[in-house]
């Protein structure tokens, strides 16, 4: 392509431009007005980086300051048991606690109330019972002699009867005059250790009594053991293997 550009541009020098009439480019007459300037050109892109310059001079020694303390790091693995440290010295006693003492006082309560209903059922289950104070009388029905009465109220968990005072003297009347055979019942005072003085079971004397006028009378020289006369409420001694009515008495506080 290029070698044909160059023989066009021969030919048109040589025949074309000979055969017409030559102009004379340099006369100023033929000449055109002047082009308005370009715009200028864009902003050319940039040069490479320049050559490292010198290495510059040491600076001054910095300030040594201490930043704030950092936060805590996590703990550390738990160490080694150590060995045990010397015996202390022993301490005051303590006080006892209000809770553990009313809880003892509670169970004691619990134990008593326990106990005297225990008591207030076996009471009850007599035939016939009678309250004064704090103490039943009680009876079953049952006609043995001293001795025999002596130990049956003791296996029922009481005593044979002995009013110590008028009141409970009136209750063991009461207890027993609505039964239809009269037979008094016994009273736990005898004088079998001494004559004529008589005691209760566990060898007092008595505190409380209610002889009949003409009693004790020892009639016979056999009679060492005493009964109420449930008609009159008054004392009389009898015989001891006589058998008469059995009442027993059960204090429940
Ligand atoms: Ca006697
Ligand atoms: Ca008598």
């Amino acid at each position: 392509m290029a070698p044909v550009y160059f023989i066009f541009l021969l030919m048109l020098q040589s025949g074309l431009l000979h055969g017409a009439e030559p102009q004379n480019l340099n006369c100023p007459a033929h000449c055109g007005v002047p082009g308005i300037p370009g715009l200028p050109g864009r902003d050319g892109r940039d040069g490479k980086d320049g050559a490292i310059g010198p290495k510059g001079e040491k600076g001054e020694p910095g300030v040594e300051v201490h930043g704030p303390p950092g936060k805590a790091g996590p703990p550390g693995p738990q160490g080694l048991t150590g060995p045990p440290g010397p015996q202390g010295i022993k301490g005051p006693p303590g006080l006892p606690g209000r809770l553990g003492d009313d809880i003892t006082s509670l169970k004691s309560e619990i134990q008593l109330l326990s106990a005297k209903i225990a008591m207030i059922e076996k009471v009850a289950s007599f035939n016939s019972f009678r309250k004064v104070g704090e103490k039943y009388f009680v009876y079953n029905g049952f006609i043995e002699s001293y001795d025999k009465g002596i130990q049956y109220c003791k296996e029922i968990g009481g005593t044979i009867a002995l009013p110590r005072n008028a009141d409970e003297n009136k209750a063991l009347v009461k207890l027993l005059e609505t039964s239809e055979v009269i037979i008094n019942p016994f009273i736990g005072a005898t004088d079998r250790a001494k004559e004529g003085q008589f005691v209760d079971i566990t060898g007092k004397p008595l505190t409380f009594t209610k002889w009949d006028s003409d009693q004790p009378d020892d009639y016979k020289g056999a009679q060492d053991c005493s009964v109420v006369r449930v008609l009159s409420g008054f004392w009389d001694d009898d015989g001891c293997e006589n058998k008469l009515r059995i009442v027993c008495e059960i204090e429940i506080k």
